[in-house]
């Protein structure tokens, strides 16, 4: 039997243990750069099997909250350089979430003002976060988007495809992450409550997962299928996202995902950040069957899954074999031994939510180590 605490083997990574950083939005990187800030931040924690990057936009037009970092630009992908380089250091492995957060931005953030983009010309009901020149932060509604035209469609694939060479080629990453989840572009493609459109890539499941697709395929070719893994949450509300039937559409990706070879598979159960036994469409997910939706189709990758687990929830996990390795958000914020402190049964720091967006070190790098 698997204990959390036992290396394990992801696509091409030899992980020390099975606790992955969840990816966390912290909105401290101006100009799209981590910082001095970023490199404490995430080296206190390279004692987890995987850390997971806040997600990282692929592309100006990717971006849709204040101050969070990018994988487009030459001094993005080496300051990027300068945090794996000393996670490598420390002895831990991480990998970089790519993101596009389609209609989930602001006009104030976008190339040249423009509308975000979506699927379809839906305006989310979701709040994004823009800080002000004076620094001080707030959040905002989203925009109104405009609805991408069929053949823009190859130009944000091939932003992908070229984010997730960088990110493993230049800014040193040991893979990438497919940001397919809560409520952003790939994921307003696969859900019906945000995609309206009619042509192949709306309508049916098939179509409304084509883009998901494209994607995978594009990021694989570029990183290698054993450095990339993805993260779906069938169903999150999180800005705005909806669905009245999504275990067929998971349950489709899933089987279909198996051919890839990815590295692994990232599930958010329920809502993300809040209640795990989150419904949509009036019945209970069964996480089981889209799990063996893909095992059954020859789906190797490792499958992690993350939301709400405590120490106790997490090893059920691992030892009853339902999941290769477990992501945490909060308690990784919290607590940059987290490894140590669940071995030696410490307690832990507690995760103040009024630092988790913007701001300096404070709530970054000043949480304690256990003594
Ligand atoms: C919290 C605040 C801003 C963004 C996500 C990238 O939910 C995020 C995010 C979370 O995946």
């Amino acid at each position: 039997m698997a204990t959390i605490f036992d290396p394990v083997t992801v696509g091409d990574l030899s992980l020390q243990n099975r606790f992955a950083m969840a990816p966390l939005t912290r909105n401290r990187s101006p100009g799209a750069k981590p910082t001095e800030l970023s490199v404490t931040y995430y080296t206190q924690r390279a004692t987890a099997g995987m850390l997971i990057t806040e997600a990282t936009a692929i592309s100006h037009q990717g971006q849709g909250y204040a101050d969070v970092p990018g994988l487009y630009g030459a001094e993005q992908l080496a300051a990027w350089r300068t945090v794996t380089d000393a996670v490598h250091e420390a002895g831990g492995k991480i990998v970089t979430q790519l993101w596009h957060v389609g209609r989930i931005s602001h006009d104030s953030l976008q190339p040249g003002g423009g509308k975000p983009v979506a699927p379809s010309a839906l305006r989310a009901k979701s709040k994004t976060y823009l800080i002000s020149a004076d620094g001080t932060g707030s959040f905002a509604e989203t925009s109104e988007p405009r609805a991408l035209k069929r053949e823009e469609l190859p130009g944000i694939v091939a932003d992908y495809h070229r984010a997730s060479k960088a990110a493993v080629e230049e800014a040193g990453f040991d893979g990438v992450e497919i940001h397919a989840a809560n409520g952003y572009l790939v994921d307003q493609f696969l859900r019906s409550g945000s995609n309206h459109r009619t042509d192949e890539y709306g309508g049916s499941i098939e179509n409304r997962a084509r883009f998901l697709f494209e994607v995978v395929e594009a990021v694989v070719s570029a990183a290698g299928a054993g450095r990339v893994g993805i993260r779906l949450s069938p169903v999150t509300p999180a800005n705005d996202a909806s669905d009245p039937d999504p275990q067929p559409l998971f349950d489709y990706v899933a089987s279909k995902l198996a051919a890839y070879g990815l590295a692994y598979i990232h599930v958010i159960e329920g809502a993300t950040g809040g209640d795990r036994e989150f419904q949509q469409g009036g019945k209970p997910f069964d996480y089981a069957q889209f799990k063996a939706a893909y095992r059954d189709a020859g789906g190797k990758g490792a499958w992690i899954v993350n939301n709400g687990y405590d120490q106790k929830l997490a090893e059920e996990a691992i030892e009853s074999g339902r999941a290769d390795l477990v992501a945490f958000g909060k308690l990784f914020i919290a607590n940059p031994d987290l490894v140590r402190r669940f071995e030696e049964g410490l307690p832990l720091n507690a995760p103040q939510k009024e630092t988790f967006y913007g701001g300096g070190a404070k709530g970054l790098i000043d949480y304690p180590f256990a003594a």
